[in-house]
């Protein structure tokens, strides 16, 4: 099929989802057009049957705001009938959903009747979608996609729970690529990062309120008076100063690095030996996901869809959110021998690979074929 893909185009889980969705199709045989206003992080192969649109939105001293929406909206009226894409797929809803929902009706003026899925993530609905000020249009556009997916069980009841929605959500968990992982990391350097004594922790996330950095320093610094440790802290946002700072208050600094955000998630993951997400709410946790199959075992919050994906005492321990204690606890006790450590690694990369995309790419073409022949 020829199918038009909107995302956003940064480090988040979203935008990585829909990246890796993308190639995936690509490597199928689809002819993938990523339409958003940046190449995505994750897409670094361009050719015959997966293409790039950059949206542009010209600045106009006019407006207050510039209107990426109207900018995005027409660039996809013009890529899908350029190309004869026979089907739209936008990840977040906002503004995706509502643009692509314009792009629809502009199209229908020209005998196109192009089918729309869109898929939930998380903050589009949990954090900013619910917010009064969006609330009417991210329920429109929920009500209005053709198809809508959700990553995780918890997300769907969440949405359904907050949104007026007429219609039925499918969840379709997100995925990895595990023959990826297959022989990649023989050797993990792991000595560049840490002492042989040392147990290497892990956080990755864009530092935002919603992750709880605090809790993740707060955690470290339990398990380092337990044991050697180090604290790699992966990603940029708003709280990483404030993070810096407590380290230093905790006289932890020298055992923490923060490394910015990264191209090379998995070799920094093929070193870890435990990963911390004790998140606020969490739609799936894709990091985590990432981290499992990468044998790294999980300590995290019980929130959202998170309990979807760690399962609570065998790929690591959940607990409630904030509950710092029993999460350093918890830690300690996955870490305090190389069998036990050995146990939960294993487990992790095998509770992962139950999220192969083997098992998840057919669910989405099957929503795809079911949506082109209804449209
Ligand atoms: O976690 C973030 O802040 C980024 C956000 C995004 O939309 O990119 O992630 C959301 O989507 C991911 C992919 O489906 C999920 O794995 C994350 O759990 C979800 N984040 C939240 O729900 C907070």
């Amino acid at each position: 099929m020829k199918i038009a893909i909107v995302c956003y185009p940064t480090f988040g889980g979203s935008g990585v989802v829909a990246t890796e969705l993308g190639i995936a199709l690509a490597e199928r045989g689809h002819e993938i057009h990523f339409i958003t206003y940046r190449q995505p992080v994750r897409l670094e192969l361009l050719g015959n049957n997966i293409h790039f649109h950059e949206v542009h939105v010209p600045e106009y001293p006019l407006f207050h705001y510039q209107p990426y929406e109207l900018a995005l909206s027409s660039k996809l009226v013009d890529t899908i009938k350029m190309y004869d894409i026979e089907l739209l797929h936008v990840h977040y809803a906002i503004p995706h959903a509502y643009a692509g929902y314009m792009a629809k009706k502009m199209l229908q003026e020209y005998g196109i009747f192009i089918p729309m899925i869109t898929t939930l993530h998380g903050t589009d609905i949990t954090l900013v979608g619910k917010h009064p000020f969006y609330k009417p249009a991210v329920t429109f556009s929920i009500n209005k996609s053709d198809v809508v997916t959700s990553v995780s069980e918890a997300l769907k009841k969440e949405t359904l729970k907050i949104f007026d929605i007429e219609r039925d959500i499918e969840v379709i968990p997100n995925f990895i690529e595990t023959t990826k992982y297959k022989n990649v990391y023989t050797d993990c350097q792991r000595s560049m990062m840490a002492k042989e004594d040392e147990r290497i922790i892990t956080h990755i996330s864009n530092f935002r309120k919603i992750k709880r950095i605090p809790d993740v320093i707060k955690i470290f610094h339990r398990i380092q008076k337990e044991m050697p440790a180090k604290l790699i802290m992966v990603g940029e946002g708003p709280e990483k100063e404030k993070a810096e700072d407590l380290c230093e208050s905790l006289g932890i600094k020298d055992r923490v690095l923060f490394l910015g955000n990264s191209n090379e998630i998995d070799r920094i993951l093929c070193f870890s030996d435990l990963f911390l997400l004790p998140s606020e709410t969490e739609s799936f946790g894709l990091a985590a996901l990432e981290a499992m199959i990468n044998k790294v075992a999980i300590i995290s919050s019980n929130t959202g869809g998170i309990p979807e994906v760690n399962i609570d005492g065998v790929s690591g321990y959940l607990a409630d959110v904030g509950d710092v204690d029993t999460m350093a606890t918890k830690a300690i006790e996955i870490l305090k021998d190389d069998e036990t450590l050995q146990r939960f690694k294993e487990n992790a990369f095998n509770v992962a690979s139950k999220f192969d995309i083997v098992h998840i790419l057919p669910l989405y073409e099957d929503l795809y074929d079911k949506a082109y022949k209804s449209r």
